[in-house]
């Protein structure tokens, strides 16, 4: 017996969550998804007796008698790719994984302005944010890494299915949340590839899947 638990937030707000849950629902790896409300009176409560960290997303992986349990995203991300390393979800190049791996980590620990300014809100429309400078350098960080990685690796990749290295990786799935931000804040002005890039992510079925899950919550 095996199975995938992983625990997410509201997935309108909750863009750590997102990450993980895209990383198994786009690469097809069955799992079954456990929601806590954040922002609640018995939010911390609950989040402290069950969270590793007081925080989700977390996994918990059943196997026979065992659990293992696998907070923080970037550490889901690499037991899933361990455990289904058929799926690829790390580019096989050398110079594309590290380059992959590299942009994982700058989204893991930065990106503050607009984490903090532009908030995810995955099934609001037409926010108009004025983009003060911190966030207009974050977006153009961004637009600057989707850029570098479509033109050196995804472009010239021997399969290019429009993900940043070709094919769908951890690094796709990271910066999900930042194209759900783009669309909801924006219109910001990105390179052509970067456009292609932010449309090819929002298009996904399962970001599809993901919004009608958070219109459900949010009418409930
Ligand atoms: N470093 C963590 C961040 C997780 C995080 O900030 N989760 C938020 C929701 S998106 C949370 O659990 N907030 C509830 C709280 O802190 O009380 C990760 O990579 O997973």
């Amino acid at each position: 017996m095996s199975e995938l638990v992983l625990t997410i937030g509201d997935k309108n707000l909750s863009s750590w969550s997102l990450r993980p849950w895209l990383l198994l629902r786009h690469a097809g790896i069955p799992f079954t998804e456990e929601s806590i409300r954040l922002d609640q009176p018995e939010t911390r409560k609950i989040l402290a007796d069950i969270s590793p960290a007081g925080q989700v997303p977390f996994l918990k992986h059943k196997i026979d008698d065992q659990e293992i349990t696998v907070w923080d995203t970037l550490a889901i991300s690499e037991y899933i790719n361990d455990q289904f390393p058929e799926k690829n979800l790390w580019p096989t190049d050398g110079a594309a994984r590290a380059h992959a791996r590299s942009i994982c980590a700058e989204m893991h620990a930065g990106f503050t302005n607009l984490r903090n300014l532009w908030p995810m809100q995955f099934v609001r429309e037409g926010m108009r944010h004025l983009s003060t400078g911190g966030v207009q350098r974050d977006v153009d960080r961004i637009n600057d890494i989707w850029t570098d990685a479509r033109s050196k690796f995804g472009t010239k990749s021997q399969i290019d299915d429009g993900f940043l290295y070709g094919t769908f990786s951890i690094a796709d799935a990271m910066y999900a949340p930042v194209v759900s931000r783009l669309v909801t804040y924006g219109p910001v002005a990105l390179s052509p590839l970067a456009t292609a890039y932010r449309d090819k992510i929002q298009a996904l079925p399962a970001m599809a899947n993901w919004g009608d899950g958070a219109k459900a919550e949010l009418d409930r």
